[in-house]
């Protein structure tokens, strides 16, 4: 199978964390973003995102989170979404707060590559409304967190190593040192140490 990423992607770190998880991360070859050309990821998924994946019989999967439960059908260990419905729910809710962090830092980042005369400085204090909100709301969900190694925790870190790396200046630490201190231990996970975000190759 192969998965169209992008090394500062944080949906595409997202699904490669979920791999190194299930323990399948070698079945799988990477086709970077920005090395190919614009129609070829769009002739597999539409909407030309990353992540997407492709099977060795042409089927293409995607989002983020498909891709991630396609995985729990791969490889070995707890289900990475539980299928007990209240467990279930409590995780997909979590990880809809972490993605939709993601969605708002990622749309914040772009913002500001537009011509100087085009950026629209209240939109970008919009996202980072939602983004700071989210993070008051992990602070306060960090305890129920736990240990857990699931869609909604590998997201969350997901979302504050994108943080870390385009949003550095929000020191979202302050005030917040349960998520902080979650953080340091779960950034310490293999899958997260050898998917560290960085700037795409250019192109
Ligand atoms: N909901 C999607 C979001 C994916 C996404 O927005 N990816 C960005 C990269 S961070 C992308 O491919 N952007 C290119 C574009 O929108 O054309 C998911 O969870 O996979």
């Amino acid at each position: 199978m192969k998965l169209y990423q992008s090394p500062s992607s944080p949906f595409a770190r997202k699904v490669l964390v979920a791999a190194h998880e299930r323990g399948i991360a070698d079945q799988i070859e990477f086709a970077l973003m920005a090395g190919i050309r614009n129609g070829e990821l769009a002739a597999d998924n539409p909407l030309a995102k990353v992540p997407s994946l492709v099977l060795d019989d042409g089927t293409a999967i995607y989002d983020s989170l498909v891709i991630v439960s396609y995985f729990d059908g791969l490889g070995a260990g707890p289900a990475l979404i539980p299928s007990d419905p209240a467990a279930r729910t409590t995780v997909l809710v979590r990880h809809a707060l972490a993605n939709g962090m993601m969605d708002a830092a990622v749309a914040s980042v772009m913002e500001t590559r537009r011509p100087d005369d085009k950026i629209w400085p209240d939109f970008i204090q919009d996202q980072h409304g939602k983004v700071t909100r989210g993070l008051d709301t992990l602070e306060g969900d960090v305890a129920a967190m736990g240990d857990d190694v699931d869609i909604s925790t590998l997201s969350v870190a997901c979302a504050l190593g994108y943080i870390d790396f385009r949003l550095g200046d929000m020191g979202w630490r302050n005030g917040r040192p349960a998520l902080a201190a979650w953080y340091e231990g779960f950034a310490k996970r293999p899958s997260m140490i050898g998917t560290v975000p960085s700037n795409p190759p250019s192109a």
